[in-house]
């Protein structure tokens, strides 16, 4: 095998594409920016700068390893280039860490503790450039950004998207959607994944929780809150705890004490939505016509369809989403049990996401001008929320959700995964709770799965996929006729919801992985893991909306899009 050095010890080269991966083999974690494994390489913060003799230094993320060269990682000269390269970034922008919004999970502020800059030796003129407040999801702040080109490329080959771009020249390069319009007036879908990979705050998610305060502190309101599946697997990572069942629990006693009237679980209405969109599914199959189905719970992805898919607009699930079953079924419901106007019922809901910001805004989920779901708080929202408080969530006594909407399966939590939909889908028409090739498959990690189920009526053809390149090549797939499916689960972020923009920054490449595995282990550990068994949902249907896909249930849980 071929080998090289890296600080005098001996290091194999086993198919590593750049030096700095065959470092981070060694066990160095050598800073940068501007590298993820996921993305190309842009090779432009040069933090990962190391010494290779007859060479000089070079960024090991661009340099591809060779036999026998002898990499040196901690001489005087690129400790120092490092350090130069950090105060650089630093007098370029206008970096007031106390009062940024990601302090505390900000690349730039945390490498320049750990590469011990404790003072920036250049000073240059720095022009306070405008914020862009157009969205409602997304803050983009030029004042910090640090041309790393990481929200770019996520944008571009994650999302295949490309609404952000290089602009500019010399000291006048920036990161902006074209001709600097904001990011509400281009084809950016919300979902935020460029605010998750930014390593500063130029990109940061839109705050929402003065409103919310507001609302509580307002005695004429009462204020309900529905929290998301996926939010439960990573709202315990700031605080160093684990997504155990007990979290939830903790959790629910938090959200009382800052005054929410009623907690409920928005899984109840991912057990809601599968009864609808499996009663859907299998009409358009029978009749044969508008097939494949697309799902529809995940809003960038119905934006990205409003925009770029005309011709299937009638593959898509009609169903809300389960945030905006939820918003809907509780205004409908709640004012009369709890004895309240709508007006005075506040729905709050906490998501993973930043897109559901704007879905919750979206004209048709409102009813004269009052809307289903009046805020959105995203999982980083609630935490700060909780820190403000000075709430000690680990120590807190778990409780239990507010009943009817508290009630869930498993099949409800496992939304919060990619394949988590299909699955539940899988629950209510196969009775599959898992074990077969078919649930396998759905639950790999990969881009896009496909896989066929034998029905009684025929094949089942599925696909999931994550990510919204790999939703639009399915798609081209199918327009060509190259991909037969009758089933079709998208999901914008990587992973799903559980990789949603509004989770807490991941600390590690494994977040992904481990999000989805606390998933899965939540929903085996219920009772009830198949959407039908949900008793309440059942009492809804007795109750107010008479059986799926009736009138009833057109009328407060499915929707129609706009071109
Ligand atoms: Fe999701 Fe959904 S699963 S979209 O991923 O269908 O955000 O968690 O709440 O609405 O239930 C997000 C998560 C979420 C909806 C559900
Ligand atoms: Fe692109 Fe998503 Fe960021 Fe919009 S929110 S710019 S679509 S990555």
């Amino acid at each position: 095998t071929k080998t090289l050095t890296i600080d005098g010890f001996k290091v194999a080269i086993q198919g590593e594409r750049n030096l700095l991966e065959v470092i981070r083999k060694a066990h160095i974690e050598l800073p940068t920016f501007c590298y993820h494994s996921e993305l190309s390489i842009y090779g432009a913060c040069r933090l990962c700068v190391v010494e290779v003799e007859g060479r000089g230094a070079v960024a090991a993320c661009s340099t591809p390893p060779e036999a026998g060269m002898r990499v040196r990682t901690q001489t005087g000269p690129v400790r120092e280039l490092r350090r130069v390269n950090l105060e650089l970034l630093l007098a370029s922008g206008r970096h007031d860490c106390p009062t940024c919004g990601k302090s505390g999970s900000c690349k730039l502020q945390s490498l320049a503790q750990r590469l011990g800059v404790d003072r920036v030796r250049f000073k240059a003129p720095v022009e306070d450039k405008p914020l862009d407040l157009s969205s409602h999801g997304l803050v983009r702040d030029p004042n910090k950004c640090v041309l790393c080109g990481d929200c770019v490329r996520v944008c571009q080959e994650i999302q295949g998207l490309g609404v952000l771009d290089f602009t500019g020249r010399g000291s006048n390069v920036t990161v902006a959607p074209a001709f600097h319009k904001g990011m509400a007036d281009v084809e950016c879908v919300q979902c935020g994944q460029c605010a998750a990979v930014c390593p500063t705050g130029a990109i940061t998610v839109r705050q929402d929780v003065e409103a919310v305060r507001a609302a509580i502190a307002d005695p004429a309101k009462t204020v309900v809150v529905q929290v998301a599946p996926a939010v439960r697997v990573a709202l315990g990572e700031p605080f160093g705890l684990e997504a155990d069942p007990h979290l939830m629990g903790r959790t629910v006693a938090a959200l009382r004490r800052l005054g929410f009237a009623k907690v409920f679980d928005t899984a109840f209405a991912a057990d809601l939505t599968i009864m609808e969109e499996g009663r859907e599914f299998l009409e358009r199959r029978a009749k044969g016509e508008k097939l494949p189905l697309f799902t529809s719970c995940c809003p960038a992805w119905v934006q990205f369809m409003e925009q770029e898919g005309a011709a299937e607009l009638a593959n898509l699930s009609t169903c809300r989403s389960p945030q905006q079953m939820f918003g809907s079924l509780a205004k409908d419901l709640l004012p009369d049990e709890l004895g309240v106007a709508r007006e005075d019922l506040v729905v709050v809901a906490i998501m993973p996401c930043t897109a559901k910001k704007s879905e919750a805004r979206r004209p048709e989920f409102a009813q004269d001008g009052n809307p289903d779901v009046d805020y959105v708080l995203t999982t980083q929202e609630l935490v700060r929320m909780i820190q403000e408080s000075g709430l000690a969530l680990g120590e807190m006594e778990p409780e239990g959700m507010d009943m009817p909407f508290g009630l869930k399966t498993g099949a409800g939590i496992i939304f919060g995964n990619s394949g988590g939909v299909t699955e539940a889908v899988l629950r209510n028409v196969a009775g599959l709770l898992g074990g077969e090739a078919v649930i396998e498959e759905v639950r790999s990690a990969r881009g896009r799965r496909t896989a066929t189920l034998e029905l009684p009526d025929g094949p089942l053809r599925i696909a999931v996929v994550h990510g919204l390149a790999n939703a639009r090549a399915l798609l081209e797939d199918v327009r060509a006729g190259r991909e037969q499916v009758d089933f079709v689960e998208v999901m914008a972020c990587p992973g799903g919801c559980a990789g949603g923009a509004g989770q807490p920054t991941k600390t590690s490449g494994k977040t992904g992985e481990r999000r989805a595995q606390e998933l899965r282990r939540l929903d085996a550990a219920m009772d009830l893991r198949i959407p039908h068994q949900n008793g309440q949902v059942s009492k809804v249907y007795a109750d107010r909306l008479g059986e799926p896909n009736s009138p009833e249930a057109h009328h407060l849980l499915h929707t129609h899009y706009a071109v």
